[in-house]
């Protein structure tokens, strides 16, 4: 039985992919942070399948002794201080943890068993201010905040370690990707809580920042299956993964709003407070080199995406 070690099995990604090792019949060791209180809200379902362990990609002892004790033949970087805004308030904690925590990591396995594979989660943010559109794994980088920076230090160390100790190290370099179990503060879910808790008569407004930022948006289910793919590999590489298509907030407010029978431009308040010191306007993938050589395809779409998450929100609050 193939063992895998999970970081961030709290997270969005993390509980995506541990259901689907699962699946596939693997141990799965998940990593949690010790808080006060107990936040497995993602993983409750599973819980029982899976053994969680105390980790932090701040402590380097602690991630020496858990390859040590369970020897996973897989380890997912998942962890990170993932929410961008949050980076310009604790920029100097955002690189400890999404920079530094990744040759932490990459060390451990270094020492402890060199041959382990390694997943990175690199981010489309290292783009930042595009070089080009749309973005593959050949663009050049140009973060636009302290998370960008410190991933595109995640990415580049784990290139190096690839190349100076020949370790199977792996960077997929993700495009926004979203579920009903996103984050309340990331836009998306943002707007689909918002859409169903007005809906419901809860509250009458949404105030959001910049409308025209685009991205590109999937579907998290289908992300982590080419995190699987890419450790499946011959050799460790990088890969873009994403859908080839951007929308604007706006767009995801029309579809979102309209999908529960109201008019987004009724409810929706620009707020100044959620502009950022430095914005990324445009996001949009070139997956080729993943297509021909992972063979993976998204397979829901934008307008699914949105319809699942606010059906999920409005369910969660007629429960
Ligand atoms: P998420 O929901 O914010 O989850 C982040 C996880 O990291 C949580 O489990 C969190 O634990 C954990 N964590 C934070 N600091 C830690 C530390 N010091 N030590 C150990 N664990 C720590 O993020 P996600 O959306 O699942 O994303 C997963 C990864 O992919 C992240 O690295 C993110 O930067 C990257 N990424 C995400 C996207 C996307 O669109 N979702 C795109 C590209 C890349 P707590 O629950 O205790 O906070
Ligand atoms: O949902 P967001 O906060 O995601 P962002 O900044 O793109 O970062 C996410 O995706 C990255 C991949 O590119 C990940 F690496 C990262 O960890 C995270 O998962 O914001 C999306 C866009 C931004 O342009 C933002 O300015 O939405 C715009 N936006 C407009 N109003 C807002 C709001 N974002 C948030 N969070 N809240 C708003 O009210």
């Amino acid at each position: 039985m193939p063992t895998a070690i999970i970081t961030g099995i709290t997270g969005q990604d993390g509980s995506y992919l541990a259901e689907l090792l699962l699946n596939k019949g693997y141990r799965v060791i998940g990593v949690a942070r010790r808080s006060s209180t107990v936040n497995y809200e993602r993983i409750e379902h599973f819980v029982d399948d899976i053994t969680v362990v105390q980790g932090d990609l701040q402590d380097q002892g602690s991630l020496l002794s858990l390859l040590e004790e369970y020897k996973p033949t897989e380890v997912y970087n998942l962890a990170a201080q993932s929410f961008v805004p949050t980076s310009w308030n604790q920029p100097a904690l955002t690189g400890d943890v999404t920079a530094l925590g990744v040759t932490r990591m990459l060390e451990a396995i270094r020492f402890v068993n060199s041959k382990i594979r390694f997943y990175q989660a690199s981010s489309s943010e290292m783009f930042g201010k595009v070089m080009e559109v749309p973005q593959s794994e050949d663009t050049p980088f140009y973060p636009r905040s302290p998370y960008g920076v410190a991933k595109v230090y995640g990415h580049w160390i784990t290139v190096n370690y690839r190349e100076s100790f020949d370790m199977f190290a792996t960077s997929g370099i993700l495009f926004n990707h979203e579920s009903p179990r996103r984050g309340m503060e990331f836009v998306t879910r943002k707007i689909s809580n918002a859409v169903a808790n007005i809906k419901l008569g809860k509250t009458k407004e949404l105030r959001l920042g910049n409308l025209e930022a685009q991205r590109d948006w999937g579907f998290a289910g289908d992300y982590v299956e080419a995190m699987w793919l890419m450790l499946q590999q011959d050799h460790p590489d990088n890969y873009v993964i994403g859908t080839g298509e951007t929308h604007s907030v706006r767009e995801f407010c029309e579809i979102a709003f309209a999908h529960a029978d109201l008019d987004y431009k009724e409810f929706v308040v620009m707020d100044e407070k959620f502009y950022r010191p430095a914005e990324v306007d445009l996001l949009i993938s070139d997956p080729s080199k993943a297509r021909m050589a992972l063979k993976w395809e998204p397979a829901v779409s934008f307008k699914e995406l949105v319809t699942m998450m606010v059906d999920s929100d409005l369910a969660r609050l007629k429960r």
